[in-house]
């Protein structure tokens, strides 16, 4: 045990807790829809905001002190401890991870290697006897100055070839460590200015590289599901995995589409101009859904602020997705959400998950109730009714004209009926 969070046991469920640490909704063991609630909602911490990340932002630096921040591997290994402390104080199932928050950046190509395989082997000889596996692992493409213009995408192919060595070596590590998922979020795959970039160049290079990661990925045996992570923008002022219809079409195009599902997350969805639960019914309506990043923006900045989640009606409209979709299979519920930079203690650590683990927790059962009632799936089936009939299904198979002459045959005359949105809102309103 490192000390840094000396003093704080391992949480449990009291659901009469006071003011002390503990979940007060979040039982690990109580049965929703049919699991257990971890295996329902499978959290995992991730490493970068929690470990990795000093608390600036863009008028100020580092505030949060914390004894691994030296940049050595002698760092590496403290961090590590922390982090597998703290994932045992929250006893979660998964963590995820990028190469860069886990290891130094070497003085070259292939120094970062070694030191990113002697992490793996950390984690590796931590992970025989914590409890925690790894939901998935992916490479950091954007926050080193090489990666200024893109990774895949980027007009320099030295960069492309740099990022994909690097992919490479992080799927390598992702299925050592027997992770479920391998991420690739496009963190500058995208343009500042169109007078200098050629998009059809950059679309195609990215196509490209995907395509070498699910070669890859057969090559090396590894059965885990590939992520692409979507977002709109921040930090390139336009990103090409815009949104979940976005992706799709890229995938579509290159033949992926079967290859490649979505790990879609709260803050991308918002920032895209669309709800978390429109992007995951979509990815459901597509057969691509894979994980959630579960996290909340701050809707007066406009930002991607990756703050905890709190608010259990969003939250419960999500997990209602996902659980009408089947629930997750390898994917699971990443808090790809970071502490405020004021909040300086390993405790704010710890509530600020235990807290996003008892508002999740709210939503699942909010959402399990809701779906195994029905309310909702009835009123929708209702709605649709009319494309049970034989002639409605038979449309599937006609065209313009006998479509035309069906209408006239039958004098049809459709009749508007009402969509039932406040009264299906009130129904709502009596879960969450
Ligand atoms: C950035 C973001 C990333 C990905 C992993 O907005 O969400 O942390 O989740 O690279
Ligand atoms: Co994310």
């Amino acid at each position: 045990m490192s000390r840094f969070f000396e003093g704080i046991e391992p949480l449990s469920f009291k659901p009469d807790a006071g003011d002390e640490l503990a979940f007060r909704h979040y039982d690990a063991d109580e049965t929703v829809g049919g699991k257990r609630m971890e295996d329902q909602l499978r959290f995992a911490v991730a490493y970068w905001h929690s470990f990795a990340w000093p608390g600036t932002d863009p008028f100020g630096g580092q505030t949060f002190e914390r004894p691994w921040f030296n940049d050595t591997m002698e760092g590496a290994r403290a961090k590590a401890d922390a982090a597998f402390d703290m994932f045992e104080i929250l006893g979660v199932p998964y963590f995820c991870f990028h190469d860069a928050d886990a290891r130094p950046e070497g003085a070259n190509f292939a120094e970062t290697t070694r030191n990113l395989e002697e992490i793996v082997d950390v984690f590796a000889a931590k992970m025989e006897s914590a409890k925690v596996r790894l939901l998935w692992g992916t490479a950091n493409l954007f926050s080193h100055r090489r990666y200024m213009s893109g990774a895949a995408t980027n007009p320099d192919p030295a960069v492309f070839a740099y990022a994909a060595a690097t992919v490479k070596n992080c799927m390598d590590a992702t299925h050592k460590l027997g992770g479920e998922n391998y991420v690739l979020w496009g963190g500058r795959e995208g343009y500042e200015t169109l007078l200098n970039t050629d998009m059809g160049r950059e679309l195609d290079n990215l196509g490209r590289f995907l395509s070498m990661v699910v070669d890859y990925k057969h090559k090396i045996g590894f059965k885990g599901t590939i992520l692409i992570e979507p977002k709109p923008q921040e930090p390139t002022k336009h990103q090409y995995d815009y949104d979940v219809a976005t992706v799709y079409g890229f995938l579509q195009r290159h033949g992926l589409e079967n290859e490649v599902k979505l790990n879609i997350e709260q803050g991308h969805a918002i920032l895209a101009g669309h709800s978390f639960e429109h992007e995951l019914a979509l990815a459901n309506a597509l057969g691509i859904f894979g994980s959630i990043d579960m996290n909340r923006n701050d809707y007066q900045s406009g930002w991607d602020t990756d703050q905890f989640p709190n608010n259990v009606p969003e939250v419960a409209l999500a997990y209602y997705e996902v659980l009408k979709g089947g629930g997750f299979k390898t994917g699971g519920t990443n808090f790809d959400a970071k502490l405020r930079r004021q909040s300086l203690d390993p405790v704010d650590l710890i509530a600020g998950h235990a807290g996003a683990m008892d508002v999740c927790a709210r939503g699942l059962k909010a959402a399990s109730k809701m779906l195994a009632d029905g309310a909702l799936e009835d009123a929708r089936a209702k709605r649709y009714a009319g494309w049970t009939e034989g002639w409605a299904k038979a449309m599937a198979d006609s065209d313009l004209e006998s479509i035309e002459a069906m209408v006239l045959e039958q004098e049809m005359e459709p009749q508007p009926l009402s969509g039932r949105q406040e009264i299906l809102e009130n129904i709502v309103n009596r879960y969450v």
